[in-house]
């Protein structure tokens, strides 16, 4: 099925006549199960209006997809939150990447294609997967951990800041600092507020180890330094991209590694399937990131008035795309709520789609990877033995603690 965008409003149903569905997605009991209430965005319409925070929105596969791939009429330079910059100040320099469209874009995401590329996965693949491996042996030999701190946070904090080469010192601001600019995303709510509150010495941090005297050689920081050099980039860009790899890098990769974890902890027969095949580890993950949508939403803003599925919406209007619920729409997957670790899982928006689709998914994939196959060689399944508590962001979706006990082969 594929949505209808278009130029032409003749024949458009009038806004007035928009599903506005009365759901927050936004606050802590959808958090909580968001599964109910993405069916009923689902269901009420290919497009539909929140009054709370007066938006429109897209929670279907087709819709979702299509407004990813029109970045002429929706629109990141405005903004990827609820905030439009064209009316209110950014609560910190937009990003030169996810805040920019074609043609400045462009470049800025040749350079970071470039720094995240194959060829670089190739150099930092085999210290990747011997981290994890080494994580994993420590993890044994405890048999009963937070599968969280010790697992999801830990394996990406033991590769990626390295990889990027900062300074051990400060490490502690990088997971804090996502929390802020994914909380950042959504609306004036707590938890927006009170992330932003807090957020000067983190953001302090981050400003200062952009600085490429403070990036290690060799590293991904110092690679995006480089290309400054080249002319690609200008010396005031430089420390602005590595903002976005600390930004976007970190907490995303938790939060995809805790989702394929809980995955695994709650579908025995798929990790059984895992350890019968290891090779399934890459998609198991991808899987995961599609079941559990490690980032939930993002908004686009309409440059002009465009005829979504037959509604009208105007120009400078804010869209708000359900990432989770597009990854769940029966209407574009069999058995969309089953984790299936051999599902073909292309097409899934979990790393978005078209010309902002994740620059950084190949790191991704490779940490998730490089885990879920050292779980596999070496454990024989994962159970959960506490409360499982939940983590609130207005953008990202995960735990704060899973307690687990892990069976030895
Ligand atoms: C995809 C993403 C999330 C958060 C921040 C950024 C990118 C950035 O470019 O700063």
């Amino acid at each position: 099925m594929s949505a209808q965008i278009s130029s032409g409003i003749e024949a458009s149903k009038d806004t007035f006549g928009i599903p506005r569905p009365d759901v927050d997605p936004f606050a802590i009991e959808f958090f909580d199960d968001p599964y109910p209430a993405q069916e009923t965005l689902r269901e009420a319409g290919p497009v539909f209006f929140l009054e709370k925070w007066n938006v429109y929105g897209a929670a279907r596969h087709a819709e979702v997809h299509a407004i990813l791939n029109d970045p002429q009429t929706f629109c990141s330079s405005r903004g990827v939150g609820l905030s439009d910059f064209t009316k209110e100040k950014p609560w910190r320099p937009p990003s030169l990447i996810l805040e920019a469209d074609p043609p400045a874009h462009t470049r800025t995401r040749a350079v970071l294609s470039k720094v995240l590329s194959p060829a670089t996965m190739k150099q930092i693949r085999d210290g990747f997967t011997a981290a994890a491996e080494a994580k994993i042996d420590e993890l044994i030999e405890r048999k009963t951990f937070d599968a969280i701190a010790d697992l999801a946070e830990a394996y990406p904090l033991s590769v990626f800041p390295d990889a990027v080469g900062l300074r051990k010192e400060g490490r502690e601001h990088l997971l804090p600092y996502a929390g802020v600019v994914f909380n950042a995303f959504g609306p004036p709510n707590e938890l927006r507020q009170t992330a932003l509150e807090r957020s000067a010495p983190h953001q302090a941090y981050v400003a200062e180890q952009c600085q490429r005297p403070n990036l290690a050689a060799g590293g991904f920081g110092a690679c995006v330094h480089a290309f400054s050099d080249t002319g690609e980039i200008t010396n005031e860009e430089a420390p602005l991209l590595v903002r976005s790899l600390l930004s976007a890098g970190l907490d995303t990769t938790v939060n995809g590694i805790g989702a394929a974890i809980y995955c695994l902890a709650r579908f025995p027969e798929e990790f059984a399937r895992l350890r019968r095949d290891p090779s399934l580890a890459r998609n198991a993950f991808e899987e995961a990131v599609r079941f559990e949508s490690p980032v939930q939403t993002f908004f686009r803003t309409t440059t002009r008035e465009v005829e979504i599925s037959g509604y009208r919406v105007g120009e400078g209007e804010k869209v708000l795309m359900f990432l989770g619920a597009a990854n769940r729409d029966p209407r574009r997957w069999h058995r969309a709520d089953r984790y299936d670790i051999a599902r073909k899982t292309s097409g899934h928006v979990g790393f978005g789609s078209g010309i902002h689709m994740c620059a950084g998914q190949l790191v991704a994939r490779l940490e998730g990877e490089a885990v879920l196959a050292a779980l596999a060689r070496r454990i024989a399944g994962i159970e959960i033995n506490g409360p499982v508590k939940r983590r609130y962001n207005n953008t990202l979706r995960g735990l704060e603690s899973l307690p687990v006990t892990i069976n030895p082969v």
